[in-house]
């Protein structure tokens, strides 16, 4: 089974990159399809795949479904398949991963709208206030109580699963522009600056070469940490 997944711009696009970590993160096929955001073309675009739907991404199975938002995607995955470990087996854990992925779906209000996710540079001098401040300190909490129910593995509940994918886009925030942290969320960060298929997003979005003025910062620049 293909499936197919319509995504904006990879170097921009936060959801894009949960929806598409949802496959890649887990060896399931899918074929993207590129709808440029800001481009008089992206909501006619959105509208054929889903009518009624505004936002990016969308993924299509074979059949003709049509899943919108990522948490529906995640969740459609994880149905269709189960082996591919979207979410942990155990049901504490499980539940707190969904809970956690709802929270991100839903909050981080301060972080997500103060530091829009950019993979083409990271920021020098950007000063986090205090809702961006207390955002951190949530997300800390949150991960910290997951990994203390992990287990092997860098991720918050040992193996990769879907509430990573859903923070990956937090944990290049927190890199791009230098938030302060503390070590165990750091080695979490890392750990996503280091996964290959989001270093594979990541190099695809630069070779895209394309640069919205919308999410320039105003601030000195730096090269992003991963490097291709
Ligand atoms: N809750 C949605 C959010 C999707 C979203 O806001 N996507 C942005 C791109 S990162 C978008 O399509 N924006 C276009 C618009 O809002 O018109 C999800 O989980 O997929």
């Amino acid at each position: 089974m293909t499936y197919d997944l319509l995504i904006g711009d990879r170097s921009y696009s936060s959801w894009s990159l949960r929806g598409w970590l949802m496959f890649a993160a887990f060896d399931i096929p899918v074929r993207v399809t590129l709808a440029e955001m800001y481009d008089p073309g992206f909501h006619p675009t959105v509208e054929r795949w889903s009518p009624g739907f505004r936002t990016v991404p969308l993924a299509r199975t074979e059949e003709g479904a049509v899943w919108s938002d990522t948490l529906a995607i995640a969740e459609g995955l994880a149905e269709a398949h189960p082996e591919a470990g979207h979410w942990p087996a155990d049901p504490a854990a499980r539940g707190l991963a969904r809970s956690m992925a709802a929270l991100m779906h839903s909050g981080f209000g301060a972080l997500r709208s103060a530091c829009p996710m950019n993979l083409r540079v990271a920021w020098r001098g950007f000063a986090p206030d205090d809702a961006v401040r207390a955002d951190l300190a949530t997300l800390e909490a949150l991960w910290a109580r997951a990994r203390a129910m992990a287990g092997d593995g860098p991720w918050l509940f040992g193996p990769y699963g879907a509430v990573d994918a859903m923070f990956a886009p937090v944990a290049m925030r927190i890199a791009g522009y230098g938030l302060p942290v503390g070590p165990e969320a750091r080695a979490y960060v890392d750990a996503h600056l280091a996964h290959a298929p989001l270093r594979a997003w990541r190099a695809e979005g630069e070779a895209a070469d394309r640069t919205l003025d919308v999410y320039d910062m105003g601030l000195e620049t730096a090269p992003f940490p991963i490097q291709p």
